[in-house]
């Protein structure tokens, strides 16, 4: 069940002066002359690429998908849980990051809360007294990987859910425990998804407050929800990211988590050129069609190429890939799984394999207007290249908001054949087209604001 269905690129001399103010192409607004650039936390978000989901709890022991809240904490009932298989499939897998549904919408919590008696200690798992987050955490540590926590606003359990002043103390409670008996946690997951229907409780969230807390207790986690505040989600559940992708948006296009309307969809794939914020976009997607562990869905786990596609589609068009992959009833990470998973590393080496022809290359930039550049490279001998893999110096912002990258077999001709064509790089910008013999490759790009850096070329 899902929720809804130039850079002064380095012309040295040749375009002085400082930032100045420019359109995009049909666009009505100036692009601010100060850009939006990324955080710490938010820059080291994105260059992880690669983190895996873990969607576990009382679904995973009633085949469902969402709980009502009604669960006897007497099934969860893992019987051999090794969070250091789950830790170690990802590190092999090239993951650096795992996030766990401490608390789902049915308000089962994974940790010993003491602001609820639906939790782990009142079910059989280790006797009572186990702690699956604890478990979670130590296992990240030991593979060094980071550790990031769902906690779900939407609780099916909880009596005051409903009674928004309660309700909202008690949430803040929950995410204290998870912030402070943990050590660090480098992402906090808020889903914005209610089912409450239009007899439901109602239940009015105090986002200000929740992010303030998560800022103050652990203020190098990034946060993410539909309304950010630091990482935005993708808008689909399918692991496809916007062709074009900006990092910087507008904050008040999705005003809050789980905002519902005209164009909002649109802002959270897009992002905004004109962004005032910078809140990169994760893309999260199963590896099965649930998110939660099903024994029926056995055989309908996603193909290494399926993942591979999916590599492209987030990654590659200047996401992050937060990929599920649900433990079983026993607590572990499906062989069958764990295989896929190990496949995408390989399919994407594979595709990348060989050199990168670029490499020790000198790039010419020469401009070709106020925001426009083109650049020229001469391979010395002719390649056959199928993958081209772009990326601007984000620490610096985002800029390109169109390329296009051709490919000559004899040097000096004017023989330009188009390979890859698109709109903003970002991060990191992916493209694959058929094999083609070259000799020299032309990269032009247009901007919609001047900047210190330009984009790296690399083709394969
Ligand atoms: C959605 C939830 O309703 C799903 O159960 C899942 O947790 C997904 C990642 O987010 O909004």
């Amino acid at each position: 069940m899902t929720r809804r269905d130039f850079a002064r690129i380095g012309l040295a001399g040749l375009m002085a002066g400082p930032a100045s103010l420019g359109t995009l192409g049909g666009d009505r607004s100036p692009v601010q002359a100060r850009r939006p650039v990324p955080t710490a936390a938010q820059l080291e978000w994105q260059r992880d690429e690669l983190a895996l989901f873990l969607h576990f709890g009382v679904n995973t022991f009633t085949d469902r998908e969402w709980g009502d809240g009604k669960e006897d904490a007497g099934i969860f009932a893992p019987s051999a849980l090794d969070a250091r298989q789950w830790a170690r499939t990802a590190r092999a897998a090239g993951f650096r990051m795992m996030i766990l549904t401490a608390k789902h919408h049915d308000g089962f919590c994974l940790w010993p809360s003491a602001v609820t008696k639906h939790t782990v200690a009142a079910s059989p798992f280790r006797g009572g007294h186990g702690d699956v987050v604890r478990e979670f955490v130590d296992a990240c540590r030991a593979e060094g990987l980071k550790a990031g926590l769902y906690c779900s606003p939407w609780d099916r359990n909880s009596p005051v859910y409903g009674d928004s002043p309660r309700y909202n103390d008690f949430f803040c409670d929950q995410i204290t425990e998870l912030l402070t008996r943990y050590g660090r946690i480098d992402e906090v997951w808020f889903d914005g998804a209610n089912g409450e229907g239009p007899n439901g409780r109602k239940q009015v969230y105090d986002w200000p407050r929740f992010w303030a807390l998560v800022r103050r207790l652990q203020p190098n986690a990034v946060m993410f929800s539909d309304a950010g505040p630091d990482i935005r989600w993708i808008g689909n559940e399918r692991g496809s990211a916007g062709e074009t992708n900006w990092s910087t948006m507008d904050p008040n296009a999705v005003p809050y988590p789980g905002a519902d309307g005209a164009g909002i969809i649109a802002a959270l794939q897009n992002g905004d050129p004109n962004g005032t914020v910078w809140r990169p976009g994760e893309t999260d997607v199963s590896i099965r069609p649930g998110w939660f562990y099903h024994p029926a869905e056995d055989t309908k786990v996603k193909s290494v190429d399926d993942l591979v596609d999916l590599y492209f589609t987030s990654v590659g068009r200047n996401s992050k890939l937060l990929l599920n992959v649900p433990p079983t009833r026993a607590g572990l990470l499906h062989d069958v799984d764990a295989v896929r998973l190990a496949g995408i590393r390989q399919g994407v080496d594979r595709l990348m394999s060989g050199s990168d022809v670029m490499s020790g290359r000198g790039a010419k930039w020469r401009a070709t207007g106020d925001r426009s550049a083109v650049c020229e490279i001469a391979l010395g001998r002719e390649r056959s290249v199928s993958v081209s893999d772009l990326a601007e110096d984000i620490a610096k912002g985002q800029v390109v908001s169109r390329y296009t990258l051709e490919g000559a077999t004899d040097v000096g001709s004017n023989r330009w054949q188009l390979l890859a064509r698109g709109t903003t790089i970002g991060y990191r910008k992916l493209d694959r087209f058929a094999p083609t013999n070259v000799q020299s490759l032309r990269l032009s790009i247009e901007t919609v604001a001047v900047l210190d850096s330009r984009p790296r070329v690399r083709v394969y």
